[in-house]
């Protein structure tokens, strides 16, 4: 199958050709996207070499997937123009999310939506797509109410600029900001650009994007989104109040069993998710699982994944897997 990865030399693109190799995705032709600076550059992907092409000679080419990881104002030129051309879009940015023609997929959660028709189909964000493989199994069960997540998120969320930043600070160099302030020794509550209503977009992303995802907008979802200097993941402190009472056995048991999430939850052996475990690997893991004593029906948790991975990468190319194995290609 020819594949095309549009974004292909940058931080998320990279880990999409990992996962791509990873998990054996059926490529026999890989076309590596990316813009005119990086093209004639050659990639290294299963035993071969690529050369890096333009959007235009990649539309030309007629992959079958083009999986985009290369910001929303290129999602939203290019892959019409994929999708005219016969080509399934699998698109990370934002551009086409909250679209009511375009499905919002998490394939352990809605990838049966999904059919021949769908030619552009977006990646939620990462921090969404985290905390909605927790909180899906727990709504089918109980019912959920509201949510109220703050997210500490990692610079590879922002991007390489980022990664140097917190490097140089480290070493007491002068960096080029990626941020307003410092990221060494800091915490930042400011993931994307402030909105009117006083939110970030990432913190809008997380409301608008879980009740797109559960395909019910009576759940109610307040977020604020921190920056913090880590780099192996995103890590989220949700409260969750339910319709119904719930148990807590039953609640890590039904955790447990959702495909792609892990639970990591004993107390008494300080076992609970952390970034520096959850990195490189592709499951959600789930634990400081815990009634909310100050109110009925209300649950604790802490959620932490790999953002470049299930946030991104992995998810996407779960997506393809699903399109291909159920032959809607
Ligand atoms: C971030 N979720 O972490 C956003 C984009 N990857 O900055």
């Amino acid at each position: 199958m020819k594949v095309a990865v549009v974004g292909a030399t940058g931080m998320v693109g990279n880990v999409m050709l990992k996962v791509l190799e990873e998990r054996n995705f059926p490529v026999t032709q890989l076309i590596p996207v990316a813009s005119e600076k990086s093209v004639g550059k050659k990639i290294a992907f299963s035993g071969k070499e690529y050369e890096v092409v333009s959007l235009e000679t990649a539309v030309s080419m007629k992959p079958a997937i083009a999986i985009f990881s290369a910001g929303g104002d290129t999602s939203l030129n290019w892959a019409p123009k994929f999708a005219e051309a016969g080509t399934t879009v699998v698109d990370n940015s934002s551009a086409w999310r909250m679209h009511p023609d375009h499905k919002l997929v998490i394939p352990e959660i809605n990838a049966r939506l999904l059919s021949k028709e769908d030619k552009i189909i977006a990646n939620p964000n990462c921090s969404t797509i985290q905390l909605l493989m927790a909180l899906k199994p727990l709504h089918d069960n109980y019912g959920i109410k509201r949510v109220v997540v703050s997210t500490y998120q990692s610079i590879t969320g922002t991007g390489v600029k980022a990664v140097n930043q917190l490097e140089s600070e480290y070493k007491g160099e002068n960096a080029e900001m990626a941020y307003p302030y410092p990221i060494h020794k800091n915490a930042l509550p400011h993931c994307d650009v402030f909105q009117d209503n006083g939110y970030t977009k990432e913190e809008m992303k997380l409301t608008n994007e879980t009740k797109k995802i559960l395909g019910d907008d009576s759940v109610k979802v307040t977020a604020t989104a921190i920056r913090i200097p880590v780099v192996g993941g995103h890590s989220e402190s949700v409260n969750i109040e339910f319709e119904r009472d719930f148990d807590e056995a039953q609640v890590r048991q039904i955790l447990n069993d959702f495909p792609g999430v892990t639970v990591q939850d004993n107390p008494t052996t300080n076992t609970y998710p952390m970034p520096i475990y959850a990195e490189g690997k592709n499951d959600v893991f789930v634990g400081r699982i815990r009634r909310d004593y100050s109110q009925p029906n209300t649950l604790n948790m802490w959620i932490v994944a790999d953002n470049l991975r299930k946030g991104a990468a992995t998810n996407a190319v779960q997506i393809a897997e699903y399109l291909k194995e159920h032959h809607l290609l």
